[in-house]
């Protein structure tokens, strides 16, 4: 019995072993008694996403979300579980509207946290890229643009990694969103786009641009800086079309450089050095307060 219960608590849920042994307040939906973690799981509605079960006190906590950083006071015991989801899209379709940061899976065994825009262009999008006030450095190595960097509640890069399996049905939008110092948002929205794994260099496809930003990817037809089928390059890694490591000469941010740019979205925040960030609606990083991209499957996988 015990067996059985447990199969089909997993076949839902995924076990969070990162937050074990830890208690959060933060988006605390209830405890109550329970004798196994399908008990808890009973008791998680629509609106929870999180369960953790303690088998010595037969307690259950089921929460809204239990990201990494919320969970930090020690209390030995308690295990957690997460509602299995692809992706935002599928939080979304599953009738979670509150934006937040939340626990997906888009590789088996893979979890990460991550913001979740339920409100913008009907919700449902995986922010893959966040800056917010400048709190977190992009000039940052391969590696780290591949596994991810930042801190989710400010400002982050999700990690190349997951950007191509979120991607990988080939079904996904792209949003980007730049706000102005002054206050005006701008959007683009492009109808296709997917990275390709690692071992092809996390090769860039896109297309069916529209919005207020402007199509800077494809630099509006100039075919020596559309990004379309570019290679990531970063500091340490220059697979870029230039003599030079754009990477290096352009303020050291990860990007699909081509030579070497007319879109830059991880340039240094608040400097005259991020030149050109989204051209030419944005041709200086004094400009830009907010920058958001994020991608939503357009049907489920
Ligand atoms: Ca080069």
């Amino acid at each position: 019995m015990a067996t059985k219960a447990s199969k089909s608590v997993t076949q839902f849920y995924v076990e969070y072993c990162k937050i074990d042994d830890k208690l959060g307040n933060s988006s605390l939906l209830g405890i109550f008694s329970g004798n196994s973690r399908l008990a808890c799981a009973s008791g998680c509605n629509e609106q929870c996403t999180c369960i953790g079960y303690n088998s010595r006190l037969k307690k259950c906590r089921i929460h809204e979300r239990c990201p990494f950083n919320t969970m930090r006071r020690p209390e030995g015991g308690w295990q957690y579980l997460v509602k299995k989801v692809f992706d935002c899209k599928e939080l979304f379709d599953n009738g979670v509207t509150m934006s937040g940061v939340y626990t997906i899976q888009p590789v088996t065994n893979q979890l990460t946290d991550v913001y979740c825009d339920m409100e913008t262009n009907g919700g449902g999008w995986t922010v893959l890229l966040k800056r917010i006030d400048g709190s977190v450095n992009f000039t940052r190595s391969w590696n780290d643009y591949k596994t991810g960097f930042g801190d989710v509640f400010s400002e982050y890069w999700i990690g190349n990694d997951f950007i191509h399996h979120l991607t990988r049905y080939d079904t996904s939008k792209l949003y980007v969103s730049i706000t102005h110092v002054d206050g005006r948002r701008f959007f683009e929205r492009y109808n296709r786009f997917s990275i390709s794994d690692e071992a092809n260099g996390y090769l860039l496809h896109f297309g069916g641009a529209f919005g207020t930003l402007g199509d800077a990817m494809t630099a509006n037809g100039f075919p020596w800086s559309n990004l379309n089928g570019m290679k990531f390059s970063t500091i340490d890694k220059d697979q870029d079309k230039s003599p030079a490591n754009c990477a290096l000469s352009k303020g050291g941010g990860g990007w699909w450089y081509k030579r070497c740019r007319k879109a830059l979205l991880t340039g240094p925040y608040g400097s005259t050095n991020w030149g050109k960030v989204w051209s030419p609606t944005f041709n200086s990083g004094v400009d830009v307060r907010r920058v958001e991209m994020m991608v939503k499957r357009k049907a489920t996988k």
